[in-house]
C-alpha cells in the first residue's frame, strides 16, 4: 500500500495495530473509524473481510485526501505465524501497551524489545517507523502507581530501538484520539513517500 501520486485521489496509507491481548486494539480502531466504544468489543476488527480493509477518510494539514487503513490483529499462539502475513504494505505500526500494567510493568522493556523488535526485525519490517502508544490512560489513578508503566521507560526503549514517538491514548478523551490519529498519518505518510522516490529511482536505474 502507501500510493502516492499527485492526481488528486486519496493517498493510500496503511497503519498496522501490535500489542498483547486486552491493551484496547480493536477498540480504539472502532473509535477512530466510528468514534463508538463497542460493547461487547469483537476479538479482531474485520480488516480482511469483505468487501475488503477498513479504512477512515481523512486529509492531511495541505488539504490532501488520505485512506488510513487500519490492520487489528492479535496474539494467540497458534496464531503467531501468522500475525506477521498483515505486515506487507504497512506504512507504520503502532505498538500498544496499556498505561496500567500488573502482569508486564516489571519486564516492560523486555516485552517491547524481545518480543516485539524481535518479531518485526525477523520478518524483515525493520525499516517501517514504529509509534509506541500507551492505551487507556483514564485508568491511571494514585491508587496504582505501581503498576503504571513510566515514561522513562518508555523513553529508554524508544531510544535504544529507534521507535519514533511515544504517545498516549483513552477512546475517553477525543483528543487524545485525533491526535493519534493526525501523527499516524505524519509518520506514514513520510514512509510512504521514502517508499515512492526509492521506487521511482529504482525504475531509473532500470530504464
Ligand atoms: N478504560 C478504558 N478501557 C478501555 C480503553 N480501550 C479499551 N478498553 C477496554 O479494554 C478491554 C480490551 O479491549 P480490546 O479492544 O478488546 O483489546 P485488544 O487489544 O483488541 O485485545 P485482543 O483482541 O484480546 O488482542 C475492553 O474491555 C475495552 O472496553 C480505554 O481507552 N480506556
Ligand atoms: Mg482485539
Amino acid at each position: 500500500m502507501g500510493s502516492i501520486n499527485r492526481s488528486g485521489e486519496p493517498i493510500e496509507l496503511v497503519a498496522t495495530f501490535l500489542g498483547f491481548n486486552g491493551v484496547g486494539k480493536t477498540t480504539l480502531l472502532y473509535n477512530i473509524l466510528d468514534r463508538t466504544v463497542p460493547d461487547p468489543v469483537p476479538k479482531v476488527l474485520p480488516w480482511n473481510e469483505e468487501p475488503g480493509p477498513l479504512y477512515l477518510q481523512t486529509q492531511t494539514t495541505d488539504g490532501r485526501k488520505v485512506h488510513l487503513h487500519l490492520r487489528d490483529t492479535y496474539v494467540l499462539d497458534e496464531f503467531d505465524r501468522l500475525r506477521p502475513l498483515n505486515f506487507p504494505g504497512t506504512d507504520v505500526f503502532v505498538l500498544c501497551f496499556p498505561a496500567v500494567d500488573r502482569a508486564h510493568h516489571d519486564i516492560f522493556e523486555d516485552t517491547l524489545d524481545l518480543f516485539w523488535r524481535d518479531e518485526i526485525v525477523r520478518c524483515g519490517f525493520q525499516d517501517i517507523p514504529v509509534i509506541l502508544l500507551k492505551t487507556k490512560v483514564d485508568e491511571v489513578t494514585p491508587e496504582n502507581i505501581k503498576d503504571q508503566v513510566w515514561q522513562e521507560a518508555v523513553d529508554m526503549s524508544r531510544h535504544r530501538v529507534g521507535w519514533m514517538f511515544s504517545l498516549e491514548v483513552s477512546v475517553l478523551n477525543r483528543s487524545t484520539v485525533q491526535e493519534l490519529i493526525s501523527r499516524i498519518i505524519v509518520v506514514a505518510l513520510k514512509h510512504a513517500e521514502r517508499k515512492a522516490r526509492k521506487s521511482k529511482r529504482l525504475s531509473c536505474c532500470l530504464l
